[in-house]
């Protein structure tokens, strides 16, 4: 017998949208085998080389729906106060006004699609469950890889739980008629006119971080954009960090780091427990612990390859679904940086690609849907109900200047004006402005799910709650340049060594230099000599320029500025001491 609620809400979107048939989801290896064979057969999926990538097929999008749609994104709060400064509100009775009526008998001629799922591992206090309406098969083998679908969350949900409602339609994929709308008082998504990830796969950034922060900030938690991995080093210790950086940034490389065969050979050890998002709660002990919302990777496919990431590479062998990457004559894939280039390819348009063509084989956000289970370096304790205590938060942008290649924030407070004052240069994950620099508070800019400010006062809040128990917070920058335009630092596998000095800092070591804006690492403990890196390039790595700073720390004022009268006061209280700081180093 399923939850009443959930009957008739299934009623009713079938009374609204007129399906052919309505189809429950169960999560069984048949039904999704069905599924499969029948959009392989109409057309939608090329099933791929069964030898070299077993259960694993190939999708080509419409070309204009590769990527999130920020401005066509809403926070239907009641206020458009409550949905603050940096979302695109509407009020919830216009919003429906506008969007109920294209729901209207889109679905005629279509299967209507019930997906029951858990977000969170299954017996967790933290999971809550989510119901995906769909008339997509492809999104439906999409939610079957990131999230536990059928069974286990009808199980979860009982005959009168609480579950987030999520109605999706592919619509006729006009970006004209996309809408991504979130009711958070009526714990409802409703999403038209894509299929793309982040737009169409409602359990992720929809449920489990625009819904989900706001539901946290109501219960003292926190939902937020982060990689989790744990790090073991030659005494046996495992430390668990979790990591915000903005959408291809390189979550998912950090979260599966294998580290260089001299830390290897000491005993160094990473395992990962998510690459994108972090739900975090206070265990009974009064830590923060952190599970993994999710159960698959939605990865960025090019320059993921055998050198850069070869955990990422071994999750998406098998069972994997590849959406606007090249495809290759032999019925397998390939991607800008995987390997050498094909000498001929179909490329994500679907048109004839060889390496003399002038555009890139695949979409520069092209994607692999990976089951998490299949990471060779996915940790014991990834599904663990209780999460894994977290010891350190690491904000982190993409800034070709300015920002040092890791500092220690100064404390919580401190941390959370890192957080907030976040800025990095726009990738390919959503539409447009590619490259610009702009502020992505604690990565969350296009996923915090109310006003930013009050999120900002929330994690104050918590942090006010866990006291000194609370993780040391810290800002890395992998992607500092030198004049010529040249990475400094190497990043990939030697990217350990600031995780190794975070975690000695966390123990009450690491060697470190106070500055302006927080603790510097010594050249020394981040491992310069050893890297070959010289003097020049390790002072840029570790500068911390004043003059750039101030200008940095103007920019941020006026910012912070824009966020009016909620803006909380220790958040300004921390930019203007770091000017005082700044002002006082000469
Ligand atoms: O498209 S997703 O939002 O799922 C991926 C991302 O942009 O982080
Ligand atoms: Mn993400």
């Amino acid at each position: 017998m399923p939850d009443q609620a959930l009957q008739q809400w299934v009623d009713e979107v079938a009374a609204l949208t007129t399906p052919d048939n309505v189809h429950w989801c169960d999560g069984t290896d048949e039904e999704i085998g069905r599924l499969y064979d029948m959009m392989v057969e109409d057309g939608v999926l090329v099933r791929l080389d069964s030898e070299k990538h077993p259960g694993s097929y190939y999708a080509r999008s419409d070309i204009n729906d590769v990527a999130r749609v920020e401005d066509r994104t809403f926070i239907c709060a009641a206020t458009e106060d409550e949905a603050g400064p940096t979302n695109n509100w509407v009020a919830p009775a216009e919003m429906h006004a506008m969007i109920d009526p294209l729901f209207n008998g889109c679905m005629a001629g279509r299967t209507m699609y019930v997906i029951p799922y858990l977000m969170g591992p299954p017996g967790s206090p933290m999971a809550k469950v989510g119901v995906e309406i769909t008339d997509s098969p492809f999104v439906v083998a999409n939610m079957r890889i990131m999230t536990r679908m059928g069974q286990v969350a009808v199980d979860e949900l009982g005959e009168d739980g609480d579950f987030v409602k999520g109605l999706h339609s592919t619509g006729n994929l006009d970006p004209e008629q996309r809408y991504i709308s979130h009711f958070p008082d009526e714990n409802l998504i409703m999403s038209f006119s894509s299929n793309y990830g982040g737009n169409a796969l409602l359990g992720k950034k929809c449920f489990a971080l625009r819904l989900a922060s706001v539901m946290a900030r109501r219960e003292g938690w926190l939902a937020e954009h982060m990689l989790i991995l744990g790090l073991t080093d030659p005494e046996g210790n495992r430390t668990f960090v979790a990591a915000a950086f903005p959408s291809a940034c390189g979550k998912t490389n950090l979260a599966m780091l294998v580290p260089p065969d001299s830390f290897i050979e000491a005993g160094w050890k990473v395992e990962t427990i998510g690459d994108d998002i972090a739900w975090l709660k206070f265990g009974d002990d009064g830590r923060l612990y952190a599970v993994n919302p999710e159960a698959g990777f939605f990865g960025v496919a090019p320059l993921t390859s055998e050198e850069t990431n070869p955990n990422a590479l071994a999750s998406c062998r098998a069972n994997t679904l590849f959406t606007n990457v090249a495809l290759l004559p032999d019925n397998t894939v390939w991607w800008e940086g995987l390997c050498d280039p094909p000498a001929e390819a179909t490329d994500w348009k679907g048109n004839p690609w060889t390496p003399e063509s002038e555009d890139p084989a695949a979409h520069p956000n092209s994607r692999f849907t990976a089951p998490a289970s299949q990471c060779p370096c996915i940790s014991p304790d990834w599904e663990s109900p209780e999460g894994v205590p977290i010891s350190a938060i690491i904000f982190g942008g993409r800034r070709s200047s300015t920002t040092p290649l890791v500092y220690q924030a100064r404390s919580w407070q401190h941390g959370t004006y890192v957080g907030a004052t976040m800025t990095s240069e726009k990738t390919a994950a959503a539409v447009g402005g590619l490259g610009e620099l702009r502020h992505d508070p604690m990565s969350m800019l296009p996923f915090c799910g109310y006003h930013m400010a009050d999120y900002w006062q929330h994690w104050l809040d918590v942090g006010e709650r866990g006291g000194d128990n609370m993780p040391e917070v810290f800002h890395v920058n992998w992607f500092r340049r030198d004049e010529s335009g040249s990475w400094l630092w190497p990043g990939f596998g030697e990217n350990i060594r600031v995780l190794k000095w975070i975690v000695d800092r966390v123990g009450g070591g690491g060697d470190a230099v106070e500055s302006p804006i927080g603790w510097l690492p010594t050249p020394e403990a981040v491992g310069f000599d050893e890297l070959g890196i010289g003097d020049a390039a390790g002072e840029a790595l570790l500068e911390v320029d004043s003059e750039e700073w101030l200008a940095e720390a103007n920019g941020r004022g006026e910012y912070l500025a824009g966020f009016g009268e909620k803006l909380p006061a220790a958040i300004r209280e921390e930019n203007d001491a770091l000017i005082t700081r700044l002002q006082s180093s000469d």
